[in-house]
C-alpha cells in the first residue's frame, strides 16, 4: 500500500467537503472530515461496486445513516467517477442540485437509500441483509452466487442514542446477519456538545448483548487497522458486527477538531485555509483536486467494478446450468412477466364475497393468493400477525436457519419494521409488506413518510381501523391516523369496504411502482357491496348504490361506514329521497381521476352530502360540508354500542340529510 496516496485521497475527501459545505455557506463538516479515512478504506479496499452501473444488483451497499454528513458520500460519489461532476459538488445543497442537504435515493446515483432522520440508516440497512440473505438463500447454487453482497452502515453517536437502532440491531443479531456490517463514527460529539451529558452507555456491550460482534479501532485515522478490523468483520458468517471508530468530528481543522461547533456550521473561510495548511494539501484553489488522487480513485473504482464482470460472466453460466432459475431471477427483477398485472384473471381473487367478513380476513385470503403468483413477496408483523391476518401459509418463516423463508416476524419493533420493509424495497428484487394494528401507526409512521419520500411501494396493512375494534378501548382505537396517512404526499390509502374493494387495493398495491399503499382494515365483521362494484375501488371513489332517479342526496362513506350508508340510503329512499351512495375507499386516487369522471361521481349539483367514516373528519370538507365522523377520542366498550355513542349509524345519516 502506498501510505501517501492513501493520505492525500483521504485529505480530499476532507477538502471537497470543507469546499462545499464553505461555497454553500451551510451543511455539517464534522462527519465527513472525521469519518473520511474510514470511509476511504471501506470504499477502496474492501467495497465491491461499479460506476457505471450504479444499481448494480448485487453491489455491496453503503448506507450513510448519519445522512447530514452528505458531503462525505458525494465526495466519495465525485471521486470514484459515480457521474458527479466537480460542478455538482460546488452546487451543494442548492436548488435542484445532485448534492441536495442531505443524501436523496433515486435522486443522486450511488445513493442507496435517503438518509437525514438518524438511526433510519440502520434499520434500512437491515432490511437490505435481510433481502440479500433471502435472495442468495433463493438463488445461488454451489459455485454460482448470484446474490452475495455486504451491507455497510456508517453511523454516528445520534443513529446510536436512537430508539430504531437497538430495535434494528436486536433483530439484526437475532437473524445472525452475519453480512450487515455497521461502522461507528464514535465521537462522542453531538449538537449539544460531548455526548457525555446525555449518552454514556456502553454501545458495544449493548451490540454484543445484541448478537453482533464488536471491533474497536482506537485511531480513526489509522487506515491499516480500520481495514483490518473490516476484514474481521467480513470473517465473522455467524453475527453482525460492530465496528467502533474512535474518531475526532472535525479531524485536520486545528480550530474545529474534537468541538461540537464542527458539526452543522461551515469551517469558515480561514479555518478552511487552516485546514489545508494542516493537512499539507498542495492546492490552494478550492474544488481541485490533484491528478494522481484522481487516478488513484479511477484505478481504485476499475478494481471494484471487476466484481461486476465477474458476476456477468457468472450469470451467464448459472443461466445455461440453471434456465429455470434464471428465468424466476429475472421474474424477482421485474424484467420478465408481469404476475401483478393479471391478478383478476385469477378466480378467486376477484370473487364475490360470500356473507360478511372482516376486511383483514379478506386481505388474509387475499395474501394467501398473493404469495402463490408473486413468487418475490415477503412480509410480516410485528408480533401481530394472526391479528392482522398476514401470514402466508407453506411460505416457511424467514430466520437465521430458514432464510428462505417469507414471513418476517419483526418482534414488537414497529419503527424498525417501517425501516425495514423500505431497506428490502431498497435492495431490489423483492415486494415487501408490514404491518400492526392501525393505531400503532403512529410508531412506523416515519418509516411510511420516508417510504413515500424515496418512491417505494412498501406496502403498509394496517389493521383494527377505528372504535370498530370495540372493547380495547381509546388506546387502540385510531382516530386521527387516517387524515394523517392521507396527508402524506405520495401515498395511497386505501380503507376497503368488503372483500372486493380489499382485492382492488392489493391490487392497486401490488401494481405500485413509485408510492407506497397503505391499506386499513376492519377488525369487525362487513356486509358485501352489490356485486361487482368493488372492482372500481382502484379508482379510489365510484357509485356503489345509485339513486332511483337523479339524486337528491349523496352519502360519501369508506370501509366499514359503506354499509351503514346502505342502511341509510333505503331508509332515505323509502322517504322519496333519492339517494346514492359514494364509496370512498382511497380519497388520493378519486381526486387524480378526470374532472369529467369526478363530476360524473360527486355532480356539483348535488349539495345535499354528507361524509361518513369513524374517524376524525378533517379533510372532509372538500366533499361536503356536514360529517358524521368523531373528532373525539374512543372508549371501551362493545364496538355496535360505541357506534351508537359516537352517533355513526344510519339514522344520524337520514336526519343529516332529510
Ligand atoms: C431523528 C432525528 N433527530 C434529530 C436530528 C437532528 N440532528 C442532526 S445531526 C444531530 C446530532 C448527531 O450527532 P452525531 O450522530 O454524533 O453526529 P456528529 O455530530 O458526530 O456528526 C441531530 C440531533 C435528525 N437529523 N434526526
Ligand atoms: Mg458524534
Amino acid at each position: 500500500m502506498n501510505k501517501e496516496i492513501d493520505n492525500l485521497s483521504v485529505n480530499a475527501i476532507r477538502i471537497l467537503s470543507a469546499d462545499a459545505i464553505q461555497k454553500a455557506n451551510s451543511g455539517h463538516p464534522g462527519l465527513p472530515l472525521g469519518a473520511a479515512p474510514a470511509a476511504y478504506t471501506l470504499w477502496s479496499r474492501h467495497m465491491k461496486f461499479d460506476p457505471l452501473a450504479p444499481q448494480w444488483i448485487n453491489r455491496d451497499r453503503f448506507v450513510l445513516s448519519g445522512g447530514h454528513g452528505s458531503m462525505l458520500l458525494y465526495s466519495l460519489l465525485h471521486l470514484f467517477g459515480f457521474g458527479l461532476k466537480i460542478e455538482d459538488i460546488m452546487n451543494f445543497r442548492q436548488l435542484d442540485s445532485l448534492t441536495p442537504g442531505h443524501p436523496e435515493y433515486g435522486h443522486t446515483a450511488g445513493v442507496d437509500a435517503t438518509t437525514g432522520p438518524l438511526g433510519a440508516g440502520l434499520g434500512m440497512a437491515v432490511g437490505m441483509a435481510i433481502a440479500e440473505r433471502h435472495l442468495a438463500a433463493k438463488f445461488n447454487k454451489e459455485g454460482l452466487p448470484v446474490i452475495d453482497h455486504y451491507t455497510f452502515a456508517l453511523a454516528g453517536d445520534g443513529c446510536m442514542m436512537e430508539g430504531i437502532s437497538s430495535e434494528a440491531m436486536s433483530l439484526a443479531g437475532t437473524l445472525g446477519l452475519s453480512k450487515l456490517i455497521v461502522l461507528y463514527d464514535s465521537n462522542n460529539i453531538s449538537i449539544e456538545g460531548s455526548t457525555d451529558i446525555a449518552f454514556t452507555e456502553n454501545v458495544r456491550k449493548r451490540f454484543e448483548a445484541f448478537g453482533f460482534q464488536t471491533l474497536l479501532v482506537e485511531d480513526g485515522t489509522d487506515i491499516e487497522a480500520i481495514d483490518k478490523a473490516i476484514a474481521e468483520a467480513k470473517a465473522d458468517t455467524e453475527r453482525p458486527s460492530l465496528i467502533e471508530i474512535k474518531t475526532k468530528i472535525g479531524a485536520g481543522c486545528p480550530a474545529k477538531e474534537g468541538k461540537s461547533s464542527a458539526h452543522g456550521e461551515p469551517l469558515g473561510v480561514e479555518n478552511v485555509k487552516a485546514l489545508r495548511e494542516n493537512l499539507g494539501w498542495p492546492i490552494e484553489e478550492s474544488f481541485v483536486v490533484p491528478d494522481e488522487v484522481y487516478e488513484n480513485y479511477a484505478s481504485l473504482a476499475e478494481n471494484a467494478a471487476k466484481a461486476h464482470a465477474d458476476w456477468d460472466a457468472l450469470m451467464k453460466e448459472y443461466a445455461e446450468k440453471y434456465p429455470e432459475d434464471m428465468k424466476l431471477f429475472n421474474e424477482y427483477m421485474g424484467e420478465a412477466g408481469d404476475a401483478a398485472a393479471k391478478l383478476y384473471d385469477i378466480p378467486d381473487f376477484a370473487k364475490d364475497q360470500e356473507g360478511a367478513v372482516a376486511t383483514r380476513n379478506a386481505s388474509g385470503q387475499i395474501i394467501n393468493i398473493l404469495c402463490k403468483v408473486l413468487p418475490n413477496l415477503i412480509g410480516g408483523s410485528a408480533d401481530l400477525a394472526p391479528s392482522t391476518k398476514t401470514y402466508m401459509n407453506d411460505c416457511g418463516d424467514f430466520s437465521k436457519a430458514t432464510p428462505e423463508g417469507r414471513n418476517l416476524h419483526f418482534g414488537v419493533r414497529e419503527l424498525a419494521m417501517g425501516a425495514i420493509g423500505n431497506g428490502i424495497m431498497l435492495h431490489g428484487g423483492l415486494r415487501a409488506f408490514v404491518s400492526t394494528f392501525f393505531v400503532f401507526s403512529d410508531y412506523l409512521k416515519p418509516m411510511a413518510r420516508m417510504s413515500a419520500l424515496m418512491k417505494l411501494p412498501t406496502t403498509f396493512v394496517l389493521t383494527h381501523d377505528s372504535i370498530g375494534v370495540g372493547e380495547d378501548g381509546p388506546t387502540h382505537q385510531p382516530i386521527e391516523q387516517l387524515a394523517t396517512f392521507r396527508a402524506i404526499p405520495n401515498m395511497l390509502t386505501f380503507r376497503p369496504a368488503d372483500y372486493t374493494e380489499t382485492a382492488a387495493a392489493w391490487y392497486t398495491a401490488m401494481n405500485s411502482t413509485s408510492r407506497p399503499v397503505s391499506l386499513v382494515l376492519s377488525r369487525q365483521n362487513l356486509p358485501a357491496l352489490p356485486s361487482g362494484v368493488g372492482k372500481n375501488a382502484v379508482r379510489g371513489g365510484y357509485i356503489a348504490a345509485e339513486a332511483e332517479g337523479a339524486p337528491d342526496a349523496i352519502i360519501i362513506a369508506t370501509g366499514s361506514e359503506v354499509g351503514i350508508a346502505m342502511e341509510a340510503k333505503a331508509k332515505l329512499d323509502a322517504k322519496g329521497i333519492n339517494t346514492r351512495v359514494v364509496s370512498m375507499p382511497c380519497v388520493e386516487l378519486f381526486d387524480e381521476q378526470s374532472e369529467t369522471y369526478k363530476e360524473g361521481v360527486l355532480p356539483s349539483s348535488v349539495t345535499n352530502r354528507v361524509t361518513v367514516e369513524a374517524a376524525s373528519t378533517f379533510g372532509w370538507d372538500k366533499y361536503a360540508s356536514k360529517h358524521i365522523g368523531i373528532d373525539t377520542f374512543g372508549a371501551s366498550g362493545p364496538a355496535d354500542l360505541l357506534y351508537k355513542k359516537f352517533g355513526i349509524t344510519a339514522d344520524a345519516i337520514v336526519e343529516a340529510l332529510s
